[in-house]
């Protein structure tokens, strides 16, 4: 199997809130003068602020994991159009599948694709379990949603109030730098020739980097436009057409970063669909 290892990278893991121990608020009392200070001897207003502060912690803790995940699945706005800031994810499809009751192509056929000696069918892979039952990503909601077909994610789009990108979209998010002050060491109104840069570097893909195979979304290097895995990690659906085969764009963990660039997009059968390809959506900029 042509895979760069096994496995998924630590920062796959869901993040975590910590909370303070409420044990620690506890008044006490000293001796002679029953002064009644806090834990570590501060008077009664500091008391009062610390109590105040661990309720403003545990109201908000669920907002602090909400915030986090609307970064991961947040829309960047560009002239004329918003588009995903990372590829779409299992965790996004699902809501979609069970929202719609949708059944795959690969889920009614029993099988994923991933290449080898020519395409090969993979028992048990689909959007679900990228890499089968012995793959850990179905329990990883960031992970991106791949072994989908273009009317599939077209169909999500639409669902998410949106559409596939056009290419003429999809290029000017990977390598035109939009933003008026973009940070990351981008420059405004340049135009690079990687989604990541004038260096391939930080992209997920086939050579060295710290994954072994498809990246969660967000964990790549911040490229133009403030976009992730816009080059690697996962091939990307877009709206264009010609008969049967739809564009894709960006590579994937598979292929080199020659795929990346804007001369690396491939025509594939619309009704194809395997491990490597995934998708995100754009949307009308909002007024
Ligand atoms: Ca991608």
């Amino acid at each position: 199997m042509l895979t760069k290892s096994e496995g998924l990278p630590d920062q796959d893991r869901a993040p975590r809130v910590r909370i303070a121990r409420a044990g620690m608020l506890e008044p006490r009392y000293t001796e002679g003068h029953r002064a009644f200070l806090g834990p570590r001897g501060e008077r009664p207003c500091m008391t009062m602020f610390r109590r105040a502060a661990l309720l403003i912690l545990l109201l908000t803790a669920p907002c602090l994991v909400t915030a986090q995940d609307r970064v991961v699945n947040d829309r960047v706005v560009l002239s004329g159009f918003a588009i995903d800031r990372t590829e779409v994810t299992i965790g996004r499809f699902r809501e979609f599948a069970l929202a719609t009751g949708l059944t795959t192509q690969a889920e009614r056929a029993g099988h994923g694709y991933e290449y080898g000696a020519g395409w090969e069918r993979r028992p048990g892979w689909s959007w679900r379990r990228p890499f089968g039952a012995a793959d850990t990503a179905e329990a990883d909601a960031r992970a991106p949603a791949v072994h989908l077909s273009w009317s599939e994610a077209r169909d999500f789009c639409a669902w998410a109030g949106g559409r596939l990108p056009t290419r003429a979209e999809w290029q000017e998010a990977a390598y035109r730098e939009r933003r008026e002050t973009p940070g990351d060491g981008f420059a405004a109104g340049k135009t690079y020739p990687y989604p990541v840069g004038d260096s391939p570097d930080g992209m997920n893909l086939s050579g060295a980097d710290p994954w072994p195979r498809h990246a969660a979304a967000g964990a790549t290097k911040r490229g133009v436009n403030g976009l992730h895995e816009m080059g690697g990690n996962a091939w990307e659906w877009l709206a264009d057409r010609q008969g049967d085969n739809a564009l894709t764009a960006g590579g994937s963990w598979w292929y080199g970063p020659q795929q990346t660039r804007t001369e690396g997009m491939q025509w594939k059968a619309a009704d194809f669909y395997a491990v490597y390809v995934g998708f995100r959506c754009a949307y009308a900029a909002p007024r």
